[in-house]
């Protein structure tokens, strides 16, 4: 690995996965580096849940806490849920094994706004954080950490960790040395002050992350690349939903509600939200900016393009073919990319300043608007809340996209009642599938519902949706918010029943 160590000291730490591995004690805090599957550690997890199977094979039981930026990899998250070695896991997770661990009640979750995370931690709520593991793309001369392609909560991580052990990544591209931003200029009330950030492209910190050598446990060398799953094909339903989203995106511009340029766009991740951004290259803007969590190839094409003129992000989720041509020409998107820790990338401060403009999926949403993001069925999680709710309640428009039916049509996303609310209405603006948009600016509950059902539901849920409405103005307690209880989620207990919420 020429060249990614250069600091003499810390090179003199470098020891395989498996002794790192072992500075993890049985009931530890761990945070670890990693967001949407990029900049995770990719070794010293699989040795630690080799630790931890042992352990629990031989009758005694070793699980570790574990604290990420955001969603990793079969390699981290897979790999300890596989092992029974999760005792909590926080704060966004998209892993199959540990999603069925949490939903049999075997591991604890708590779903948490990115942005709080630190702040959490600072204010030790969640217990000493005992050690961290933490991806970098190198260390410099005088012992500076160079970020990978995620940044997340490393920064807090190596703050607050007793010890912390590095895993230098050769895969990663050694131009990313100079992409991120890390602001040191964050503290607890009554300290604080504005974050200096006025424009997605403004640095308000420094390149590196710091860490003091002697709390630097060890060092672990690997060439790894990062999860990378392929974006499917956006489909007819994505293109429809991207097409409604692009002309409400038009309509506000010649309203002169926003400008050519848009402002700061938020974009989710998934395919829906690829689809978007794709269209955005079509419509008639120019000169964009992104203020996001995550870049993911709709916004390298945008780049590419010359329509987005910059993203300032905390990490990567592109497929392996935009890794390709990222890590081919990443010298030219150091000056069009910045990664920063996700406390500033999805600060609300600094959300409701640039006037972001959010979009974001969806599992189900209610004829008043309010939204269900992460439980199927009112109790099952999906992923989380990520950061979806520190976008959605500070953007200058937020919009919500889905599509209006899920499982073959068995399920309409447009229900009377959601099962889980992430979301209230009042922090929704517009909801979009692939039937229309409906625009709740300035609508009450009653007029909102009429939009969302003539706009949104499917045609084959709408009379039943008419049905509920109608009935609930009749019959209600109170006329301003219009239910019926005993039938507001039946349409769930519907489907939970006989496997379809169709009549
Ligand atoms: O399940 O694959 O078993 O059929 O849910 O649905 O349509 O593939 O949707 O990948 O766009 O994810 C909300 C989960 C949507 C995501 C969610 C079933 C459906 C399928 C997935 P199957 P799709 P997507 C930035 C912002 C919250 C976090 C966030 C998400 C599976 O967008 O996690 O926004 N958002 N972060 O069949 C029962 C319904 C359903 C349903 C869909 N109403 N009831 N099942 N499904 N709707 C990123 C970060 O913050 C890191």
């Amino acid at each position: 690995m020429p060249g990614r160590i250069r600091n003499r000291q810390l090179a003199t730490k470098i020891v395989e996965a498996d002794e790192a591995a072992r500075l993890i004690p049985a009931g530890a805090n761990v945070g670890m580096s990693g967001f949407t599957g990029a900049g995770y550690p990719k070794e010293v997890p699989g040795a630690l849940a080799k630790r931890l199977a042992e352990a629990n094979a031989q009758g005694d039981p070793m699980k570790v806490s574990l604290w990420t930026g955001a969603s990793t990899a079969p390699e981290l998250d897979g790999a300890l849920a596989e092992a029974d070695g999760i005792e909590l896991r926080l704060p966004y997770q998209s892993d199959p094994v540990s999603r069925e661990k949490i939903n049999s009640g075997r591991m604890d979750y708590i779903d948490i706004h990115l942005s709080h995370v630190a702040q959490r931690v600072w204010q030790g709520f969640l217990g000493p954080l005992d050690v961290a593991v933490i991806e970098i793309s190198g260390i410099t001369e005088d012992g500076k950490l160079i970020p990978s392609s995620s940044v997340g909560n490393n920064k807090t991580w190596i703050e607050q960790a007793d010890r912390v052990i590095l895993e230098v990544n050769a895969w990663q591209s050694e131009q990313l040395e100079g992409m991120h931003d890390i602001y040191y200029g964050t503290t607890l009330p009554p300290y604080r002050r504005p974050i200096p950030l006025t424009d997605p492209r403004d640095r308000i910190g420094v390149p590196y992350l710091e860490c003091p050598p002697e709390k630097i446990a060890a060092v672990v060398e690997t060439e790894a690349p990062d999860r990378n799953t392929a974006f499917k094909e956006p489909d007819g339903i994505s293109r429809a939903i991207a097409g409604h989203v692009l002309d409400f995106l038009t309509s506000e511009m010649r309203c002169g509600r926003i400008p050519e340029s848009l402002l700061p766009l938020q974009s989710g991740v998934g395919n829906v939200a690829n689809a978007v951004l794709a269209g955005l290259r079509e419509g008639p803007f120019s000169g964009l900016t992104a203020y996001t969590e995550v870049i993911q190839d709709g916004m390298l094409d945008l780049i590419d393009s010359g329509t987005l003129r910059m993203a300032s992000a905390t990490a990567f989720s592109l497929s392996p073919s935009a890794v390709d041509r990222f890590n081919k020409h990443a010298d030219e998107y150091r000056s069009r990319i910045l990664l920063r820790p996700q406390e500033i990338s999805n600060h609300p401060e600094v959300v409701r300043r640039l006037g972001c403009l959010a979009m974001n999926g969806i599992v189900e949403a209610d004829i008043y608007g309010n939204i269900n993001s992460t439980h199927m069925m009112g109790s099952r999680i999906q992923n989380g809340i990520g950061g979806s709710g520190d976008f959605a309640r500070n953007a200058y428009t937020s919009i919500f996209v889905t599509p209006s039916t899920a499982k073959d049509g068995a399920i309409s996303t447009i229900v009377p009642m959601v099962s889980h609310v992430d979301h209230t209405e009042h922090d929704v603006d517009v909801i979009v599938t692939e039937q229309g948009a409906a625009d709740l600016r300035g609508l009450a509950p009653r007029q909102r519902a009429k939009q969302i059902i003539e706009r949104c539901a499917h045609p084959d849920f709408r009379p039943a949706l008419r049905d509920y409405y109608e009935r609930s103005l009749a019959a209600s307690y109170g006329g301003h918010t219009p239910h019926l209880l005993d039938e507001s989620l039946s349409w769930h207990r519907k489907y939970l029943q006989e496997g379809t919420m169709r009549v």
